[in-house]
């Protein structure tokens, strides 16, 4: 690719033109791709270094540990700590916040949530896993408490993920549109090659796990119902589906491609409030879909307005094509017609 912009320059760009939050963001973003390339060199040699099985150990989730959550947790989590721009952070694999030792620097104004290795259930397959992350504004004093973290998804300053699919990608926002950058593996460095992603308002394809159809409520029955009477049924449209198994590859297709994704509540997982965890996973990913043109709820709010009561809490999810999703959401208002 001739003069292609590097994620450097790219920043410092955007800088300019006032979309960082501050001036040391170039550099808190710099640190975080560089976690992500050396994440992408774990799993890329993964079954190199015997790092592919599963541990004894569960996560806070109950969900039993792969060698990569641990390890990717681990090169996330060191990385980032040095960088002196965070005061605490958390993830997905450990139950409480992250203190991080004095002698980094621990006062830093931003919190770092994240998922080292979202669909980890992938590894074994070779097929796609990635890393969400999410950065709020810290105004308190250096060791956050657990209710500095508490913050709705709007608060967010910036989101991103990487995907570590065909190509090692790094898309990210800080509100000023969502924006791709692809590892150039020779140069080892991030390059802009996908501008002000767009989610089309319409879409004929799905994304949903239909082994769990006889748990759905009646909204979601209803519109995967009518989704797949294609073009006799209410929609007048033939409808085509996907299932990737990892948040950060269905998301990635949404912002290349368009669609709905949609991880709902149902019978199973009512009482832990969905499957998919709000804080490090749900919100960064409805930040990018915003940003990109598209819609992101639970059905019932919109994702970036809930008010987070803990840590791991989980949510259902319905995001992507403004008009799919919008319907969806209409088939969850009671007034709703059933039919
Ligand atoms: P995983 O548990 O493998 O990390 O984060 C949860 C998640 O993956 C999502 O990435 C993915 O979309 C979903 O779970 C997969 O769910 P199914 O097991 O129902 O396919």
């Amino acid at each position: 690719m001739m003069n292609a912009m590097t994620l450097h320059d790219f920043l410092q760009n955007e800088q300019q033109q006032g979309h960082l939050p501050d001036a040391e963001f170039t550099d808190l973003l710099q640190s975080i791709a560089e976690s992500c390339r050396q994440i992408a060199r774990a799993v890329n040699r993964g079954a190199l270094t015997g790092n592919m099985g599963s541990l004894d150990s569960e996560n806070i989730q109950g969900e039993t540990q792969k060698e990569l959550d641990v390890i990717t947790n681990t090169i996330f989590l060191e990385h980032n700590q040095r960088s002196g721009h965070f005061a605490g952070m958390a993830s997905e694999e450990m139950e409480l916040p992250y203190e991080i030792p004095a002698e980094y620097g621990n006062a830093g104004k931003y919190l770092l949530l994240f998922d080292p290795l979202d669909g980890s259930s992938n590894v074994n397959l070779n097929a796609p896993v990635g890393t969400i992350f999410s950065i709020l504004s810290h105004h308190g004093k250096a060791s956050p408490q657990m209710a500095d973290f508490l913050q709705a998804g709007d608060a967010q300053v910036c989101a991103g993920y990487a995907l570590y699919g065909t190509s090692t990608m790094l898309v990210l926002t800080t509100g000023f549109g969502t924006h791709g950058f692809t590892l150039d593996e020779e140069k080892q460095h991030f390059v802009l090659t996908h501008h002000a992603m767009q989610i089309p308002a319409d879409t004929q394809e799905f994304a949903i796990n239909m082994s769990r159809q006889k748990l759905w409520d009646a909204p979601v029955k209803r519109y995967i119902s009518e989704c797949l009477q294609g073009a006799e049924g209410p929609l007048g449209k033939t409808f085509n589906m996907r299932w990737m198994a990892a948040m950060v590859a269905e998301v990635h297709r949404l912002l290349i491609r368009g669609g709905i994704f949609i991880y709902p509540a149902d019978q199973e997982l009512r009482d832990k409030g969905g499957k998919l965890r709000l804080m490090y996973e749900a919100n960064p990913m409805s930040f990018l879909v915003e940003q990109a043109g598209g819609l992101s709820t639970t059905g019932d709010q919109r994702m970036m307005e809930v008010q987070p009561g803990s840590l791991h809490q989980r949510v259902p999810v319905i995001m992507g094509a403004r008009h799919e999703v919008t319907r969806l959401q209409g088939y969850h208002q009671p007034t709703a017609d059933a039919s």
